[in-house]
């Protein structure tokens, strides 16, 4: 079950998959918010329009707070307009087409409204807008995520970021 994010987020883009994969090729740790948030009950209410429980954002922050101000941390979740600015030096928004989405979430066995709420999300971009409000323009990138070519595609991309930026950044 996920959890709520006031709004409904986009699920099943393929943020867990490359995430997971990225953390095994790149030695960085890989976090995933809504299994911290399931393992330490970090929730506030249920929300029963949408069948999940609210996520404690505060919370979520606090326990995250240590492993972040220390550094080399992917982390994987639907919304980002609650973390702090400064956890992140780059930010990725993957993008399905909705016809692909569709048929992911359906072998969810996501039901009627669930499928319609996310799907309308990614329509609207609703998550890319968030990206681009919560941080600067110029650190939000959006990914294709349709395909297995996309995810090696992604990943070998972010890698060379990676490399890069520890090349940038060491002295
Ligand atoms: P999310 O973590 O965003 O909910 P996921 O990583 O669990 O998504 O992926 C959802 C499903 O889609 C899963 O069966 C794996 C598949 N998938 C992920 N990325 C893909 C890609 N680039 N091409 C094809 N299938 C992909």
């Amino acid at each position: 079950m996920e959890a709520c994010h006031r709004k409904p987020g986009t699920p099943g883009v393929g943020k867990t998959t490359l995430g997971k994969e990225l953390a095994s090729r790149s030695g960085l740790k890989y976090v995933n918010v809504g299994d911290l948030a399931r393992e330490g009950q970090l929730y506030d209410g249920y929300d029963e329009e949408y069948d999940c429980p609210i996520l404690d954002e505060d919370r979520v922050v606090d326990e995250l707070e240590n492993q972040m101000s220390e550094g080399g941390v992917i982390v994987d979740y639907h919304g980002c307009d609650f973390f702090p600015e400064r956890w992140f030096h780059i930010v990725f928004v993957l993008k399905t087409d909705n016809s692909v989405l569709y048929n992911r979430l359906e072998t969810r066995g996501y039901n009627q409204k669930k499928l319609k709420d996310n799907i309308q999300c990614e329509i609207f971009q609703v998550l890319y807008e968030e990206a681009l409000g919560s941080y600067k323009e110029e650190i939000v990138h959006q990914l294709p995520s349709n395909k297995p070519e996309d995810l090696e595609d992604n990943i070998n991309q972010i890698l060379k970021w990676i490399e890069q930026w520890v090349k940038d950044h060491s002295s």
